[in-house]
């Protein structure tokens, strides 16, 4: 076998691992280090975890010779982002008890609780199981979360389309039965024949798989931005099927040109469940035949599809289900942020979506966030669901106890926080970054509300205040804030320095380009102040930052 061909690491570790146990349960018997061996590191992740280390004590613990102060990182399986008051309740205890506290809501809908000391990784498990909550397949090469637009209050079918995102997180699970036997001490299974995993047999995906389920006119999920994206088409008031689009994906590496962001193609229309669960499995099976396992890097959907082309993929497709796809159905996106505020369904149902800076529910010197969400919870009369934009929607409460809920926003000043806010800070996501990432190669979710501060006197300046343009900032080209998909986008190229990326539009259709390389604060802050004034100047009525930066030929087309 050619070099270029021999399988990665990875590959031999999956399939060395006895359906991913490999030998974690070891690992966690050995009470000299907080690490786990450095294949089992590769499995957990499978388990929905990773291993990380607190980057900002590295220093310190080498000059003294102590290990790194390791910990781990736990994702929890939400489809389409949903929590009863009391799984709620049952987060925040955990939290609390075994992780830094805060809880963290990510881009893809879900929450992770950060800093588990590896002793603590099993009692979590175990606690979030009590709680009916699992944290299988939240990462590793494999289907991920499956997300779904999270306001019901702004379709009436949103409970028809939102119930797909577990069917299709159920139909893409893995087989074995090592999560149960690791972290809850269930019997071993004898015959292993029932772990038989037909989908990812015992080498899995070449890399991580993503789908994400958009309910038009709100692309609140990036649906573009997903190895499969599914577009709700609803018409007369009633769910005719889902537009499918495949191969985005945002990752790119610095200085290597093999790699890119790419949108997700729409391929075609699948009309009903049985024949789009069918289409999405075979779009699985085909990247687990044919995606790259020699480079990691080239191993997403996105690539298999440009290698062979996007017509070869569709008519193998088409082989494997036995039927071809009807053509894609128009369909319009105008908005992709949050609905902040009250909202209320068309069964008399309320909503409050809360604005949760870069997902991290915490008190703080400015607000008792973690506090007043604990009340809500406790009252029993509210649902919590996740945004794709890190913030959280207090949910599906009755008209009769919408009063009691408001008064808890009220005396926490949550109403407040939520809507004094900029409109540009409401429209910001940042990546976790630095402590904890080890990707990171600049600060994000610590840098950002601080450059919006000083984004926002320059907005003010040009009388833009009232933009919600969206800014997002990732501390490397991994893109999992989706920075390559903003109206203003920053990618970490260094410590203080950034990329700065122009010309993405408003409702995630189109990618942006970079505009700066490796620029620190002040030259970020004279350029935007330059290409605010000029936007001000000279855009046209209702046009959007991201539209006018194109125009003016700051970026290529
Ligand atoms: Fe991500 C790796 C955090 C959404 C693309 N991502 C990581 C790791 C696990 C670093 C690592 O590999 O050790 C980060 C952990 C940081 C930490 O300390 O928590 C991390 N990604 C996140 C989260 C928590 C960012 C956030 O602040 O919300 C998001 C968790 C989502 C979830 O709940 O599952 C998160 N990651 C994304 C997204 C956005 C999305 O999916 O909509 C992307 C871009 C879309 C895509 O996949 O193309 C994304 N993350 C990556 C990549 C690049 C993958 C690739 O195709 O090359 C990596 C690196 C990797 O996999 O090797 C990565
Ligand atoms: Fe880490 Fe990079 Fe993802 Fe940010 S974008 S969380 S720095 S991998």
């Amino acid at each position: 076998m050619s070099e270029k061909n021999k399988p990665s690491p990875i590959e031999k570790i999956k399939q060395a691992s006895d359906n991913l146990r490999g030998s974690i349960k070891e690992s966690l018997r050995d009470e000299i280090t907080g690490a786990i061996r450095e294949d089992d590191q590769a499995v957990v992740k499978f388990h929905g975890m990773y291993q990380q280390d607190d980057r900002d004590r590295r220093e310190e613990r080498a000059a003294k010779k102590l290990d790194r102060l390791y910990s781990y990182m736990i994702r929890l399986r939400l489809p389409g982002g949903f929590l009863t008051p009391e799984k709620w309740l049952a987060v925040h205890d955990i939290a609390g008890e075994n992780s830094t506290g805060v809880i963290k809501i990510t881009s893809r809908q879900t929450i992770q609780l950060h800093g588990i000391i590896k002793s603590n990784i099993k009692p979590t498990i175990k606690a979030f199981n009590e709680a009916k909550l699992d944290s299988i397949a939240t990462c590793g090469d494999i289907n991920r979360n499956v997300l779904c637009s999270s306001h019901p209050a702004q379709s009436p079918l949103h409970a028809e389309i939102f119930a797909y995102a577990d069917k299709i997180s159920n139909l893409l699970m893995p087989k074995t039965k090592a999560y149960y036997e690791i972290w809850l001490d269930e019997e071993q299974i004898v015959d292993k024949k029932e772990e038989e995993d037909p989908l990812y047999q015992d080498r899995y995906l070449p890399r991580k798989f993503k789908i994400a389920i958009a309910i038009p006119p709100n692309n609140d999920v990036d649906v573009y931005a997903n190895d499969i994206g599914l577009i709700a088409v609803v018409k007369d008031g009633q769910l005719k099927g889902f537009n499918m689009a495949i191969g985005g994906g945002l990752s790119s590496t610095h200085g290597n040109t093999e790699t890119y962001p790419r949108l997700a193609s729409p391929i075609g229309f699948v009309e009903d469940e049985e024949k789009l669960l069918k289409t999405i499995y075979e779009i699985v099976t085909i990247q687990r035949d044919y995606g790259n396992r020699s480079d990691r890097k080239l191993a997403r959907l996105k690539y298999t599809i440009d290698k062979y082309g996007l017509n070869w993929y569709i008519a193998e497709l088409e082989k494997r289900t036995g039927f071809a796809l009807a053509p894609v159905v128009p369909i319009e996106f105008t908005e992709r942020a949050d609905l902040y505020g009250w909202q209320q369904n068309e069964t008399g149902q309320w909503y409050y979506t809360v604005f949760v800076e870069n997902g991290r529910v915490l008190d703080d010197e400015t607000v008792a966030l973690k506090t007043a969400l604990l009340e809500v919870a406790k009252t029993g009369k509210a649902n919590f669901r996740f945004t794709c934009n890190q913030n959280l929607i207090i949910s599906d409460v009755l008209d009769k106890d919408k009063e009691n809920i408001n008064s808890i926003l009220k005396q926490f000043q949550i109403l407040e926080h939520t809507e004094k806010r900029s409109a540009v800070r409401k429209n910001s996501i940042a990546c976790v970054a630095l402590p904890t990432c080890p990707l990171a190669l600049a600060e994000a979710q610590r840098y950002l509300p601080s450059l919006i501060d000083k984004i926002e006197v320059l907005l003010d300046k040009h009388g833009l205040n009232d933009n919600g343009m969206i800014v997002r900032m990732t501390g490397c080209p991994n893109g999992c804030a989706r920075s390559v998909a903003a109206e203003i986008g920053f990618v970490g190229t260094g410590p203080g320095r950034y990329n700065l990326h122009l010309g993405g539009d408003r409702v995630g259709a189109r990618l942006n380009k970079i505009y700066k390389e490796n620029i620190d604060e002040s030259e970020i802050l004279e350029t935007l102040d330059t290409l605010f004034k000029a936007y001000s100047d000279k855009r046209l009525v209702d046009e959007t930052f991201g539209d006018f930066t194109l125009r003016a030929n700051w970026v290529p087309a």
